[in-house]
């Protein structure tokens, strides 16, 4: 694995996925994904694990997917490469998993911390949807996640502006489960983590489940729809222009077309 390190035993029963691409501030390119993916099916299948911390850096959790591997993709190669099938299989992981979260979370990083069961964040943390200033919108859940967590006005807002909040507006809006000191975040996942490896697993997976039941119905529907109007931002020439207009560095000329 070249961007994803692995702690099976961090702690007793506890393991530790650290996504490693710290260049690129965790970019989640389809490669890293892949890893991760692997990882969290290896080790929800290993029964020596009962809890899965992810975490990134003190920088940053994740800043998105991977921008420069998006940016001359049309709608059909989007659809054509399918990572959502990736980012399925994530999600229906059965054991518990807890974002540790520093630094930025944006797009997918707000994302795929958002699949996670629960976010510990250090002080220092932002989270953001800011696909809308490079011309698309999320693709991975943030339409619907993020409206389930802190509801549709502040959704809208984010989405629609593409305006990080910090760690402790994400704690008021219910995004998160506790802000701490930066030094601390990764200590206080583990905390939390200790208390439920305590449990019965097979209690803990099906509650997982149960909760994560009172909205998946309604998921399932709103994610598909979310792909779609995706897939569509990559037949526009403003979607073209976002990315370029991020690698060179310079804001957006949006034409709408
Ligand atoms: N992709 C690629 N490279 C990135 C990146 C990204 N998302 N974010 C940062 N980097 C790279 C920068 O290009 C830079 O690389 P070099 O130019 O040095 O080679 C390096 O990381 C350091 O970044 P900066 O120099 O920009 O650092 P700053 O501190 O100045 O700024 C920043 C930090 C986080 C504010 C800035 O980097 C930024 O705005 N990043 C982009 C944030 C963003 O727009 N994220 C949303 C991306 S779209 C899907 C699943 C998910 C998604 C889509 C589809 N499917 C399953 C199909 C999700 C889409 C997105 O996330």
């Amino acid at each position: 694995m070249e961007f994803i390190k692995v702690t099976e035993q961090h702690e007793p029963a506890i393991a530790l996925v650290q996504l490693y691409r710290p260049k690129e501030l965790n970019a989640l390119s389809p490669q890293l994904m892949q890893e991760l993916r692997d990882a969290l099916q290896q080790l929800d299948r290993n029964d020596a694990v009962r809890a899965i911390i992810i975490t990134g850096n003190e920088q940053a959790f994740a800043a998105g997917a991977d921008i420069k591997q998006m940016a001359d993709k049309s709608a059909i190669d989007m659809l054509l490469i399918d990572q959502f099938s990736t980012w399925d299989q994530i999600r229906k992981v059965k054991k518990p998993i807890i974002a540790a979260v520093s630094g930025f979370a944006l797009g997918g990083g707000c994302e795929l911390a958002m699949m996670c069961d629960m976010i510990i964040a250090s002080e220092t943390a932002k989270f953001g949807q800011p696909e809308i200033k490079i011309g698309v919108i999320p693709g991975a859940g943030g339409t619907q996640r993020l409206t389930k967590a802190v509801g549709k006005a502040k959704a809208m807002e984010l989405v629609l502006t593409g305006r990080f909040i910090g760690a402790e507006e994400a704690l008021s809006y219910g995004l998160v489960n506790k802000v701490v000191p930066v030094e601390m975040y990764l200590y206080e996942a583990i905390q939390l983590a200790k208390e439920i490896v305590q449990m019965s697993p097979i209690a803990v997976q099906l509650a997982k489940e149960a909760v994560n039941r009172s909205f998946e119905t309604h998921l399932d529907e709103g994610l598909s729809f979310e792909r779609k109007n995706f897939y569509l931002t990559f037949a526009s020439e403003d979607q073209k222009e976002g990315m370029k207009a991020f690698m060179e560095r310079r804001k957006a000329d949006f034409k709408g077309k």
